[in-house]
């Protein structure tokens, strides 16, 4: 019997019947909603906005968090194939489901209070109301502990000045956490569109992530209530916190994006005569397919394995370090590679290789760029911290 090119190690097998039906249904979504329009997204620099009622009804937004506050109560392993199915569409609709659910829905959940948790996140599991997430400032998003951005206390309200740099799902965004230094430590705000001082601005001429949306959030002396500030998290834990959660589902997006850049030049690579025989009958074509679905496979092991780590409470940030790093780099690599075997046909969106390649540039660098996952490592291992 011969084996599935995408899963050699059949991992399929190891996942339950629930997983599987919903690793199914988001397939056939991207095949069918997803991939036509992507190319073309891309090409105009679009976000596809009419994709985020399906994804909602989905149950997609969210998906992990309980049906009280219109989540879908799924596990974590189901969430990794969600994110791994729509990264095999595109990089740009996987960012707007994670930072949605686990960037602005997990945060409100984790460190809100109920009265927020019953205020927002029903509407945004319903894709009614969209957040953003603002970490990161211009002057270095790899230290968020030198964020210049000030929350002080005015009687029962708080008075926000500084700016964000670099927010996917700014320029559409209802709401924005935002995290702040504040007298008592790093604190995360809730701010929502139309608040006086709040401004946001579309980051145009991007050559990655182009079917995503991406801004700047100022802020100007921006008031918001007590109500609006999350209670429960003081201190930088608060959105690395977050990061853990997102980082996590971005260890299994980028496998998607390499099995749909291998199976292209599968494809390919079997029309393609050249010298009088087809591409894929050469051995150094067969080695460079080799490698990547051995380097695919091994990914997928690494981030199942953490998923059931994490459905176990047992995940540890170092572990989501590791895979970010290595799965990151593998589907880069292979994205790289794949647009080369395509040759000149490979530079154009007609082809799915070089819009995958160009998105995980910024893939490799949200979320901690590859240097900052490979100092984690190093410190756990060495007990030196090296940042
Ligand atoms: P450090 O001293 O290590 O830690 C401070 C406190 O935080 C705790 N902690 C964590 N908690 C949860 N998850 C983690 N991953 C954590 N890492 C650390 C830690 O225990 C400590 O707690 P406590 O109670 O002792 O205070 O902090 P550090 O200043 O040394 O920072 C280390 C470093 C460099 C790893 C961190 O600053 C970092 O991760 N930098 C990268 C920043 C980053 O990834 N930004 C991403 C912005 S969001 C984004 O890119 C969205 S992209 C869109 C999409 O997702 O699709
Ligand atoms: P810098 O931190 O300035 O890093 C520059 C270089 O220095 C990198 O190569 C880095 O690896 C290296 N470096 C850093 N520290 C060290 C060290 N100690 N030793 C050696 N080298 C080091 N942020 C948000 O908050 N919310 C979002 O929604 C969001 N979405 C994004 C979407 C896109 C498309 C992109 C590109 C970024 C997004 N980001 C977001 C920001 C992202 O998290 C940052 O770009 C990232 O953390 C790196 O920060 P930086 O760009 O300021 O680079």
């Amino acid at each position: 019997m011969s084996l599935n090119p995408f899963d050699l190690y059949d991992v399929a097998s190891l996942l339950t019947e629930e997983e599987r039906a919903i690793q199914e249904s988001v397939a056939r979504f991207t095949n069918e909603r997803v991939l036509p329009i992507i190319g073309d997204c891309f090409d105009k620099g679009q976000f596809p906005k009419e994709l985020i009622a399906e994804v909602a009804d989905m149950g997609l937004l969210g998906a992990t968090l309980p049906e009280q506050y219109g989540g879908s109560n799924l596990g974590y392993v189901s969430y990794g194939l969600i994110c791994q199915e729509l990264e095999r569409g595109d990089s740009g609709l996987r960012s707007f489901v994670s930072v949605q659910s686990s960037l602005c829905m997990y945060p409100i959940y984790a460190y809100g209070s109920e009265e927020q948790r019953m205020r927002w996140l029903p509407d945004m599991a319903a894709g009614k109301v969209i957040g953003c997430f603002g970490l990161t400032e211009a002057h270095g998003g790899s230290d968020p502990a030198s964020m210049k951005t000030r929350a002080v206390k005015d009687g029962n309200e708080w008075v926000i000045n500084g700016s964000k740099m670099w927010i996917t799902n700014a320029p559409m965004a209802d709401i924005a956490i935002v995290w702040a230094h504040t007298e008592d430590g790093i604190q995360g705000f809730v701010i929502e569109k139309g608040t006086p001082g709040f401004s946001v601005q579309e980051i145009k001429h991007k050559m990655s992530l182009r079917a995503s949306a991406t801004g700047a959030l100022f802020f100007d002396n921006v008031r918001v209530p007590d109500a609006n500030r999350l209670p429960n998290v003081k201190g930088l834990k608060g959105p690395l916190g977050c990061l853990t959660q997102a980082r996590y589902g971005i260890t299994w997006g980028p496998i998607g994006a390499a099995q749909a850049c291998l199976e292209e030049v599968l494809a390919y690579t079997k029309e393609r005569i050249l010298f009088g025989r087809p591409v894929a009958a050469t051995q150094s074509a067969q080695i460079k397919m080799a490698d990547m679905a051995r380097r695919i496979t091994a990914a997928q092991l690494l981030s199942l394995q953490l998923g059931r780590l994490k459905e176990a409470d047992k995940m540890q940030p170092t572990q989501v370090s590791i895979a970010k790093w290595n799965n990151c780099r593998m589907a880069i690599d292979i994205a790289r590679e794949c647009r080369d075997l395509l040759g000149g046909a490979g530079i154009t969106t007609e082809h799915a290789a070089i819009r995958h390649a160009l998105n995980l540039e910024s893939v490799i660098t949200y979320e901690g760029t590859e240097t900052v996952h490979q100092l984690v490592v190093g410190r756990e291992l060495t007990g030196i911290n090296a940042f």
